[in-house]
Parts: structure tokens; C-alpha cells; sequence
């Protein structure tokens, strides 16, 4: 995520050093540039940002500090389109009617299921209708995403019309008093003249009270084409940028901001359904500066672990007390926030350590079979307590049997376990940031100076 522009802002910033040193200044400012455009950055927004940022710097007087400041000011700047919304909007009177349009395969229907699910998490009743009659498939794709994340569905096979199935679908959120009703539509492009009909018609009918361009991160300037053709055909309200894992070059963002004049709204960053943000210009700003992003890190933890239960386990680590029933219930809520390695990268000086990391598939990990496996053949007592079979050759033996593992394996386990539960505890004194951050330095990470 942003990956491209990190890395080159930190190369930049590093070419200043002194002072009111207006060589450097020039000298990190072509590099900006050069990074900019490789990450798809329309030429025009770099153009205008890097005048002000340059403007800006020596206005303050040259420094990496101002330089620094500089670019987050105008990075938020850009990214702020006027209006303004941010996330999700309620509209005064439910149900809330949202339309989503787009490219094909720019995630529409999975980007639908992640909104369903955002919702649900907020305690909304939400009916997801299936309006693609286009793709084979995309009903039953809908039906499973829906109930997968468990919300209502609406929608059948054999009819065609796209027109009526929306309009009935409409008429039982009214009854039923749902919240939200989001439609997914067929994926189309904005030169198939019948499709951008079908979805004028479609628009029609609801009334929605958004229209959400639903655009693919990796496609670079074709996303900011097609959204401006989709705005000026149909009307959007919102942006959602999908697939800002992966090797999505982050400049889109910034283009599309700028360009279209409609606000993003959320961004995708990942294929599972918890796998969506709330696109907040600051916070942006300050990942692709590398600063981290506590708050939406926070927000996200937040939805699926209570505030009691993060509590304890962190009471339990700083007293070196994790066993391994903490380690499966800790399992089973990482699993529930989506891919570890956004997590990871929202943590300011931890973007480095993202890159570095593949995406641990905790489902499929063979690693987390063998441990789970263990478990299950531990009794509770010795789920309490791993010590009591650290100590003992015969426990070791027979929890090896009922999991079919060797005993080294169990061994190696119970070893790496209470090694992590002692980093753990480390980490969870005072010290802990400190740490982590000498370890960063020690592992060849480029601290960045914090931003202010
Ligand atoms: N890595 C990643 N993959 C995504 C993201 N969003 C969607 N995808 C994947 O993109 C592919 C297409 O997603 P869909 O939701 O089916 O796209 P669509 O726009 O509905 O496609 P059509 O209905 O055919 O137009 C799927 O394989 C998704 O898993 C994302 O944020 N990150
Ligand atoms: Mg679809």
C-alpha cells in the first residue's frame, strides 16, 4: 500500500540535511517528482503539488521539518474534495439507498459485501440486492457473499430486468424497515451506451441517495477516465478504491481526488470482508509519509474485540501469564479483522516490517494447523499452564500422539510459544515502544523523524 511513495519520500527527505540548503531542496524535490509519476500520479496534480510544496518549504525556511510539512499539508489538501462527506452517510429518512457502479472486476459485488458487513458491525439492518443480470453467476456470488457475512439478500435468477428487481427489492426495505439497501450492479464500460442506459434507469428507479463509483487501485489513470465518464453519464457521489493491497500504486488517489471532484470514501485493501477503510485524508497522508495510522487501527480493532476482553489479555502478557487458550481466542479475533498485514502496516515504523511479510494465511497456515492441533489434545489444565508440559517428557509424548505430530515438533512449539509470550511480555512494559523501535533500527528500518 503506498508502498512506491514511501519509499521515495524517505529517499527524498534523506537529500536534505542542512539548512536553507536550496540544492537539496531541488535535488528532493526531482525525486518526489520521479516517484510521483511512477505511481500514477497525474502529471498535472504533481505539478501543482510540487510548486506548492516547494513554495511552502521556503516560505518556513528550508528544512527537512518544513519540507516535511509542506508535503502533508498539500498531500491533505489534494485529497480533500470539496463536500467533504467521509465514510458512510445515513440519509435522513431509511432506508439509505446506495448504488454501486463501476468497471467490470473492479470489485463492485465483493466491495458491496464489505459495506454490508462495515454496517452490520454498526448495528444496521441491511438488505444487499443482486441488479447484475448481466454475469452468470453474479446473482448466486451475491447470495453467498450475503450470507456469508450474514445479511438479508434479495434477488432471483430468472428475471432479467434489473428495473423491477430493484423497484420490489425497494418496496420490502420499506416494509421491513431495513437501514441500508445496497445494490450491486453489472460491472459495464462507460462506452457500452445500452449498459450506461440500463444503470440510468436503474438509478431512476431508487432514487438513490448515493452512488458510489466502485474503482480498481491497480488500473491507475484508466480508473480517474472512466470515474470522470461515470460521473458526468450517471452522477457519483463517492469513490471506493479497491485493492490498495497488493501492488497498487497509491498515486490513483491522489489523481482521483483531484480530478473528480467527488470525495473517496472508503478504500478495499484486501479480499476478505473486513478487509475495507474509511478513507480520511489526514490519515492517508500520514501512511504514505510513513507515520502510521493508529486511529483507524484502533477503530478497527475495536468493531471485534470488546474493550474488556483486550484488557485482560494484555494484563495476562505483562505478567507472563499468555497460555495457550488466550492464543486461540486471540486466533479467532485476528481472523475476524481481515489480513494481518494492513493491520501491521497502520502501525507508525511498521511499514517496512509489512513489506517484508507475507500475508500470513492464519485459515491455512500449516504452522497454526500443528498448534491447534496440539491444543486440542492438551487437557485444561496444561492450556493453562504450558510450563506443565515443558517439564514433562510424558505429557510431551502424549499430546505428540493425539496430534499427530513428533515430540521435537512439540517441543519446537512449546519453545517458540514461550519465547513469544516472553517478547510479549517485553514489549508490554513502558519500555515497549522504545523497544520496538530500536528493533526496527537494529532490522535496517528507516526511522522516520515523527511528524508533528
Ligand atoms: N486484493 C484485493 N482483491 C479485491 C479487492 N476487492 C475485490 N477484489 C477481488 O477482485 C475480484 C473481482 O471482484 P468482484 O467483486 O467480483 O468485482 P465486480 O466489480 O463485482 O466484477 P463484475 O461483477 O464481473 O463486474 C475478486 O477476485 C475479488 O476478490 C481488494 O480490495 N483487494
Ligand atoms: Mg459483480
Amino acid at each position: 500500500m503506498f508502498e512506491t511513495l514511501s519509499n521515495s519520500f524517505t529517499n527524498a527527505i534523506k537529500k536534505i540535511r542542512f539548512k536553507d540548503d536550496e540544492k537539496a531542496l531541488k535535488k528532493a524535490l526531482g525525486e518526489l517528482k520521479k516517484s510521483l509519476l511512477k505511481s500514477d500520479v497525474h502529471h498535472k496534480v504533481v505539478k501543482e503539488l510540487l510548486q506548492k510544496v516547494e513554495l511552502q518549504t521556503k516560505r518556513e525556511g528550508i528544512g527537512r521539518e518544513s519540507f516535511l510539512q509542506a508535503l502533508q499539508d498539500n498531500l491533505t489538501s489534494i485529497l480533500t474534495a470539496p463536500g467533504a462527506k467521509q465514510g458512510f452517510v445515513y440519509a435522513s429518512k431509511p432506508p439509505t439507498v446506495v448504488l454501486m457502479t463501476g468497471l467490470q472486476g473492479s470489485g463492485k459485488t465483493t466491495t458491496s459485501g464489505k459495506l454490508a458487513n462495515y454496517l452490520k458491525l454498526r448495528g444496521k439492518k441491511v438488505l444487499l440486492v443482486a441488479a447484475d443480470l448481466q454475469r452468470l453467476a453474479a446473482v448466486e456470488q451475491l447470495r453467498q457473499i450475503a450470507a456469508q457475512v450474514e445479511v438479508d439478500f434479495f434477488g432471483e435468477e430468472s428475471e432479467q430486468d434489473p428495473v423491477k428487481v430493484v423497484k420490489e427489492a425497494l418496496q420490502v426495505a420499506k416494509e421491513k424497515l431495513y437501514d441500508v439497501v445496497i445494490i450491486d450492479t453489472a460491472g459495464r464500460l462507460a462506452i457500452d451506451e445500452a449498459l450506461m442506459e440500463e444503470l440510468k434507469s436503474v438509478k431512476e428507479a431508487v432514487g438513490p441517495d448515493e452512488v458510489f463509483y466502485v474503482a480498481d487501485s491497480l488500473t491507475g489513470q484508466d480508473a480517474v477516465r472512466s470515474a470522470a465518464k461515470f460521473n458526468e453519464e450517471v452522477g457519483i457521489t463517492g469513490v471506493i478504491l479497491t485493492k490498495f493491497d497488493g501492488d497498487s500504486k497509491g498515486g490513483v488517489a491522489l489523481s482521483l481526488a483531484h480530478q473528480i471532484g467527488v470525495p473517496l470514501r472508503f478504500i478495499g485493501t484486501g479480499e476478505k470482508m473486513p478487509d475495507l477503510e474509511v478513507f480520511i485524508p489526514e490519515r492517508i497522508t500520514n501512511r504514505l509519509m510513513g507515520a502510521g495510522d493508529i486511529e483507524s487501527l484502533a477503530e478497527k480493532t475495536a468493531a471485534v474485540i470488546d474493550e474488556k476482553q483486550a484488557k485482560k489479555i494484555s494484563k495476562k502478557i505483562a505478567k507472563g501469564k499468555f497460555n495457550f487458550e488466550d492464543f486461540l481466542e486471540q486466533l479467532e479475533s485476528i481472523k475476524k479483522m481481515g489480513s494481518l498485514k494492513s493491520l501491521i502496516s497502520m502501525i507508525p515504523g511498521m511499514g517496512n516490517m509489512a513489506k517484508a511479510m507475507k500475508d500470513l494465511d492464519l485459515e491455512n497456515s500449516k504452522e497454526i494447523k500443528k498448534i491447534k492441533a496440539m491444543i486440542n489434545s492438551m487437557t485444561p489444565k496444561e492450556r493453562k499452564d504450558p510450563d506443565l508440559i515443558l517439564k514433562n517428557s510424558s505429557r510431551k509424548r502424549r499430546i505428540a500422539q493425539g496430534a499427530g505430530l513428533t515430540p521435537q515438533e512439540v517441543n519446537k512449539i512449546l519453545k517458540q510459544f514461550n519465547n513469544a509470550a516472553k517478547f510479549a511480555k517485553k514489549f508490554a512494559g513502558k519500555k515497549g515502544m522504545q523497544d520496538i523501535q530500536n528493533l526496527m533500527k537494529q532490522m535496517g528500518g528507516q526511522g522516520m523523524p515523527p511528524i508533528r
